[in-house]
């Protein structure tokens, strides 16, 4: 039986890939902070979920989360380092530094620690598929994304990057990069808004967590000498922003 870790399996695209690869066969653990949220999880899915609760900021917390996990559960085949988050869509020079740090922290630097610890894995195994979470806002401007948007293009060319890297060690690397899609995301980003969070994706039918779900799964389960190395999706009623002009 093959086994995956998401990251952020309490919400949104990793709580919908969780169920996806369950149904599929596969053994599933889920991460996030909100233990009670995947012991629910558990409870639901059964014994081929195991839930792991730690703060992806923190890599001693990472290495000691992942460090823990029981024998049947040690063999990682593929890693969906899917936590992540947007906080505000002020301009620039309006920016909350905080929420700037906790995007760098969890989008940047949370992903490159549990990278980190789960590649170990796979180089000993010479074998393992790391599927990271980019966006759209990583490759197309809009206003109010930057932080947000350039942590993206970060996981966007880490990828590519990583890739490199391991070349040769039988190691798959994918990026996902989708546009908008109606998860917790716009709640957590305008920070609990409920109504502007529905709002902002009013009339134009975003994607669904399932629709994600769908090509993490497609993604993981092609032939071992496939790699998908980035796929963007966008709602049929999203387009790119364009350059904006300002006229004297
Ligand atoms: P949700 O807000 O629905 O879910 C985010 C998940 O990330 C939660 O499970 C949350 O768990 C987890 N998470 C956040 N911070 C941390 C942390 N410090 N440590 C551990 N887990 C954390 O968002 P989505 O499902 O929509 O987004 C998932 C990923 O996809 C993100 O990386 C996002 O940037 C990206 N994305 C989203 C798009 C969208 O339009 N929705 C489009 C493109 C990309 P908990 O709070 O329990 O810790
Ligand atoms: C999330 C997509 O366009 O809402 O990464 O920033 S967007």
């Amino acid at each position: 039986m093959k086994t995956v870790l998401i990251t952020g399996a309490t919400a949104g695209f990793g709580e919908a890939a969780a169920k996806r690869f369950i149904k599929e066969g596969w053994q599933v653990i889920g991460t996030g902070r909100r233990a009670e949220r995947l012991s629910a999880l558990q409870a639901e899915l059964g014994d081929n979920f195991f839930p792991l609760a730690f703060d992806i900021r923190d890599f001693k917390a990472v290495e000691s989360a992942i460090s823990s996990l029981p024998e049947q559960w040690q063999k990682i085949d593929t890693l969906v380092n899917n936590a992540g988050l947007a906080l505000g869509l002020n301009k620039f020079d309006e920016g909350d530094i905080s929420d700037w740090e906790t995007m760098i922290d969890t989008n940047i630097k949370g992903l490159l620690y549990v990278t980190k610890t789960v590649l170990a894995k796979f180089i000993k195994q010479e074998q393992g598929h790391v599927i990271n979470l980019g966006s759209t806002a990583g490759t197309y401007p809009y206003p109010g994304s930057n932080v947000y948007g350039s942590t993206k293009a970060f996981v966007n060319m880490f990828s590519l990057e990583l890739r490199a890297d391991i070349t040769g060690k039988n190691i798959r690397v994918t990026c996902i990069e989708p546009g908008y899609c109606e998860t917790e995301f716009a709640v957590v980003r305008f920070k609990g808004d409920v109504d502007k969070a529905s709002n902002f994706y009013q009339g134009m039918e975003p994607l669904t967590a399932d629709d994600i779900a769908e090509s993490i799964y497609w993604s993981a389960s092609l032939p071992p000498h496939m790699n998908v190395n980035k796929l963007e999706l966008m709602p049929t009623r999203q387009t790119f922003a364009g350059f904006n002009v300002e006229r004297k």
